[in-house]
């Protein structure tokens, strides 16, 4: 049987990696096989890739180098990390994936539409996302919550509000124009309230749809 994949998507300081890791906690309770992974990285080769395009040594190669950069780092991360572990029956949730270059890459960075398309379609083939929450969050809160990690910011980090102002915009309009696969929370409750309303959208578009469709038939 083939497993559930979720993605984490939104800006930064949404709160993506510790919504990760208490959804696969909980499903983990329920004695589901969960692999928890992050893009860019999620596999060695890929991870070696993340170091490149998060160090800023890519940048100035320009953002369509870039974004073949990221579809050279997911190829080997679907090929090598989820794909195998969908197939064996695993739930994978991923931190950040495809609609992440299509928001830096794509609407931010200008990147043609027709290129990201066809990058998917060469990278992720039949792995999409079966559910993607978008955690939204003002960008004030997003910065105050990472403000005091007191590490070197990253090439995205050190891009200009407006830049995330607008990313903001750009995930909210993205889930718009997906709403079968894109759930938007607010991310800016405490972080048991955000599981909680991320929880309630797993039982109902993936844990209950499963339940119905293996429940035993009432006799006629
Ligand atoms: N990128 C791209 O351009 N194209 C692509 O295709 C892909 C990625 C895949 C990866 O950054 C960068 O790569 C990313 C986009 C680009 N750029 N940026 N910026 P990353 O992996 O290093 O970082 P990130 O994905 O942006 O995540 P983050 O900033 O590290 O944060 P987060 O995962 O969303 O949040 P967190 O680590 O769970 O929480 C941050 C802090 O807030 C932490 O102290 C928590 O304890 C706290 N927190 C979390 N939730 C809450 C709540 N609810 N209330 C209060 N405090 C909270």
């Amino acid at each position: 049987m083939r497993g559930s994949f979720i993605t984490f998507e939104g800006g930064e300081g949404s709160g993506k990696s510790t919504q990760v890791a208490l959804l696969a906690d909980r499903l983990r309770l329920r004695g589901i096989e969960v692999v928890t992974t992050r893009e860019p990285g999620g596999s060695p080769g890929a991870e070696a890739m993340r170091l490149l395009l998060l160090n800023g040594v890519i940048k100035p190669l320009g953002p369509t180098a870039e974004t073949m950069i990221f579809a050279a780092a997911r190829d080997d991360h679907v090929q090598t990390t989820i794909a195998p572990a969908l197939a064996r029956g695993a739930w994978v949730i991923c931190d950040r994936f495809l609609d992440s270059t299509r928001i830096y890459q794509g609407v931010l960075g200008n990147v043609d539409r027709r290129i990201i398309r066809a990058l998917e379609r060469a990278t992720v083939g039949d792995a999409m996302p079966g559910l993607t929450f978008v955690l939204d969050v003002p960008v004030e809160v997003g910065f105050a919550r990472v403000s005091d990690r007191g590490q070197i910011k990253d090439r995205f980090e050190s891009e200009e509000i407006e830049f995330h102002i607008q990313l903001r915009e750009a995930f909210l309009d993205l889930a718009r124009d997906e709403p079968k696969r894109c759930v938007v929370i607010d991310a800016s409750q405490s972080p048991e309230a955000v599981a909680t309303r991320i929880w309630l959208a797993v039982v109902e578009r993936l844990l209950k749809p499963r339940t119905t469709k293996t429940a035993p038939r009432a006799a006629s």
